[in-house]
This record gives C-alpha cells, structure tokens and sequence, in this order.
C-alpha cells in the first residue's frame, strides 16, 4: 500500500482582454468556498461543487460581464479545468472513476466521471428552451453545458452527465453541478488499496 502525501493544489491565474481569473483548488479539502465572479448564480453554482466535491476552491474572476456572462463564466471554467488538472498530478493513488445521482425537488441529474486524461463531455437531457432561458435573469441556461465543456476539455476527464428530470431551470442546473460534484470527488478521492496509477497503461 502506497498513499501519496503530496499535497493537490494548484493555482492558476489566467488574463485576457475579456476577463481575468485567479483560481486555487485543494483536492483534498474540506468544501470550503470563497468565490467571487461577478456572476451571481455562477457563485452559487460554484460554491454548490465546492461544498459537494469536498474541494476547497477560492476564486476571484471579472471580466466583461456588462456585455455578458458569458466570457467570465467559460473563462472560469477554462481556469478550474486546468487548476483540476495541476492538481491531479500524475494521478496515482486515485479512484477515478466516480458517479452520481442528484435530486433537486422535480430534477434529478445523473454525473459520471472517468479521471481518464482523455477529455469528452456527453451532455443531455436538458428539457426544450433551458438553453435560451435566463436563469436568476442574467445566467443562460446555454451557459451549463459550456461551462462543462470548458472544465472537462481543461482537465481531461471523460464526463457523462444526463438530466433525467426537471422543470424549473435553477433547480435542473443546481442538480447538474452537484452531481458533477459527488461523482467528481469519488474520482479524484485517494483509495488506499490503489498503487500507482489506476490504468493498465501505466498513466492516465
Ligand atoms: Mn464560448
């Protein structure tokens, strides 16, 4: 039995002209947040990973959000996929694969996650014009599934996630980042009878 004792953090700070964005993720946390985007429902979308994948996760990101979300929110994304990626390391010791179900009231959403460096995001189930509608009035609901685009493409996971049911907006995106969440931390959680790294090929 090997246990790595490195520590999994990683920070990473990433400028444009569109937004700027300082993000530290502690895989081996205890959900603690401190997030601020300038994009409120985000906050809590992100906050909601961090309590859920036992992640700590500070971030401090703005950008032009008086034009639109949507570069500080994809933007954020990018930063945490790469910080996920840093922090990974070589990825012995881990679980990898991890899955959830996740009820918020009417939805339910179901994530699954393979540490596979080999970056796909299967996304659906979303219900007919969540992706046009306006969540907490400034959020799109087009919004989710990029920025689960931009987390897996950065990180190199394999992520299937599925809504299953839902009716209310908030509450079908909520499900979704908590089940992203709960199967995220199985992954990535340290499982003492694995040594080395968890692929017949020898690296992930
Ligand atoms: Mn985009």
């Amino acid at each position: 039995m090997c246990v790595s004792t490195n520590q999994r953090i990683a920070t990473i700070k990433r400028e444009t002209s569109e937004s700027s964005v300082e993000l530290t993720i502690n895989l081996d946390g205890t959900g603690i947040a401190d997030i601020e985007t300038n994009v409120p429902f985000f906050n809590h979308m992100l906050t909601a990973f961090a309590k859920h994948s036992l992640c700590d996760l500070t971030i401090k990101a703005h950008g032009d959000t008086h034009i639109d979300v949507h570069h500080t929110v994809e933007d954020t994304g990018i930063v945490l996929g790469q910080a996920i990626r840093q922090a990974l390391g070589d990825k012995s010791g881990i679980g990898r694969y991890g899955d959830a179900h996740v009820p918020l009231d009417e939805s339910l959403a179901r994530a699954v996650v393979d540490v596979s460096g080999r970056p796909f995001l299967v996304h659906s189930g979303e219900p007919d014009g969540f992706s046009m509608h306006l969540i907490g009035g400034h959020f799109t609901g087009s919004m989710v599934r990029h920025v689960f685009e931009a987390i897996t493409l950065n990180a190199g996971l394999t992520v299937h996630l599925t809504v299953l049911a839902g009716r209310d907006p908030h509450h079908i995106a909520e499900a979704e980042f908590k089940a992203f969440a709960r199967a995220f931390r199985k992954a990535v959680e340290r499982d003492a009878r694995v040594s080395g790294i968890p692929s017949t090929k020898g690296a992930l």
